[in-house]
């Protein structure tokens, strides 16, 4: 079956893990959205990968790769991930595809990116400064936008960054009194990376079709979270992409009714990086527990990470508009020792309970958590391996996660490792 994987909170909810599992039994995995921004951790024997935009089946030395027209594509970051995959031993050679239509970030867009964060100073959106946004508004825009298959053609790519990077020197020297950039250091990098990576540029779209129709399955990962998704998410503290499942059609150009399974990652909490509203947040002691047990400080920029209650909300709310037919809860094990945990089924809103997610972030500000509470364990989980084995109190909260979001829940993550998961029918 084709499977697509997507976050249901705000990112790093463990899609990285869940996608190498799966990753076993699939021929293809693809990224659609999103770009370096992405922090995807894998641990294959010990060994600990932090992707960014290489997908999560790179560690697999017989899965195909797929880098999908929806990705905006910083080629300095993918080159180091690909030389450092290939020290690790990897090879690529005829596994790797690039989408020549995928957009390509360039260090002006980095430049960009900080200089607008910075001007924001409190208002800031909290980005990873890795582009993103200035990328995609290129992309929308239009008029100053370069892809991946302007690598093909030197001299007109020369052209065209002359003519975009002097309009961005005046805009960013006017605007910010930034200094100027040099095209002809942009061009050359151009000409490094093209180099290196032009074997590996093709039409994705073609390809995955082709795949699909010759019986190859294929898994799609995305990054980030549904509540960080540009249309769907808590704007403008989003990111520039469709980060939900929504994305993975426009993304890669394959339908979803060629996917069967829509798997939503949830972790067993909500965690959240960067600003913007966050109901459930325990911005005290308990999101201090749950933030050194859980590590959670940013795998791209090592920001500490928000912490707070599991937002049945806002979960439920991703799930519905991401067709989610299937649920992974992640780091389970992290709660172990907590005595009373918290579920945030619904929210008090103006006098009014609903349990539909306001997406307004104003709306989300004022929302009051209305919780359920639930009694905790002290087991340590990190080597359960069934379902029947985890405490009472565990299946209990699993349970509730199902009945709360709508979703079974068929994988359970109990630590870092590959091996450390719990398959539930
Ligand atoms: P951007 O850089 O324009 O996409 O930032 C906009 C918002 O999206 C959030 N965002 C993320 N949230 C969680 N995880 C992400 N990836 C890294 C990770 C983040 C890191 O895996 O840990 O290392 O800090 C990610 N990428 C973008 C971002 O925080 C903004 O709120
Ligand atoms: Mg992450």
């Amino acid at each position: 079956m084709n499977c697509c994987v997507t976050g249901l909170q705000w990112g790093d909810e463990g899609k990285g893990k869940v996608v190498d599992i799966l990753a076993e039994q699939c021929d293809v995995v693809v990224r659609f959205a999103g770009g370096a921004n992405a922090g995807h951790t894998v641990i294959v024997n010990n060994q600990k990968f932090a992707l960014h935009l290489m997908p999560s089946g790179a560690v697999r030395s017989d899965t195909a790769c797929v880098i999908g027209n929806g990705v905006v594509f910083d080629p300095e970051i993918f080159l180091k991930e690909l030389e450092g995959l290939e020290e690790k031993g990897f090879s690529f050679a005829s596994r790797l595809f690039i989408s020549e239509n995928a957009h390509v970030v360039l260090s002006y867009h980095k430049l960009e990116d900080s200089l607008r964060e910075s001007a924001l100073g409190k208002n800031k959106i909290g980005t990873t400064n890795r582009g993103i946004g200035p990328c995609y508004a290129d992309k929308i825009g239009r008029s100053f936008a370069v892809r991946v298959a302007d690598f093909r053609s030197p001299e007109e790519l020369k052209k065209k960054l002359n003519n975009i990077i002097e309009y961005k020197n005046k805009v960013f020297s006017a605007v910010y009194g930034a200094e100027p950039i040099d095209p002809e250091e942009v061009y050359q990098s151009c000409q490094t990376y093209s180099k290196k990576l032009g074997k590996y540029i093709c039409n994705t779209t073609k390809y995955l079709h082709e795949a699909i129709a010759s019986g190859k399955k294929v898994l799609f990962e995305g990054a980030q979270g549904a509540l960080l998704d540009l249309d769907h998410g808590t704007f403008p503290f989003v990111t520039s992409s469709n980060a939900s499942a929504l994305g993975m059609s426009t993304g890669s150009g394959i339908p979803s009714s060629k996917v069967e399974r829509f798997l939503g990652v949830v972790k067993a909490y909500t965690t959240r990086v960067g600003s913007g509203p966050f109901p459930t947040e325990q911005d005290n002691q308990t999101g201090q527990l749950i933030r050194d047990k859980g590590n959670e400080y940013g795998t791209t920029t090592g920001r500490p990470r928000r912490c707070g209650w599991f937002d049945g909300v806002a979960a439920r709310y991703a799930a519905a508009i991401g067709g989610i037919n299937e649920l992974a809860v992640m780091h389970l094990d992290t709660l172990a020792g907590m005595e009373e945990l918290k579920i945030c089924p619904s929210y008090m809103l103006d006098g009014e309970e609903t349990n539909f997610f306001p997406v307004d972030a104003g709306d989300l500000e004022r929302a009051e958590c209305v919780y359920e509470t639930f009694a905790g364990w002290s087991e340590d989980l990190s080597e359960v391996k069934e379902y029947e084995k985890l405490p009472e109190n565990a299946k209990r909260y699993i349970e509730a996660l199902e009945r709360i979001t709508g979703v079974r829940v068929s994988m359970i993550g109990t630590g870092p490792r590959r091996d450390q998961i719990i398959y539930k029918n």
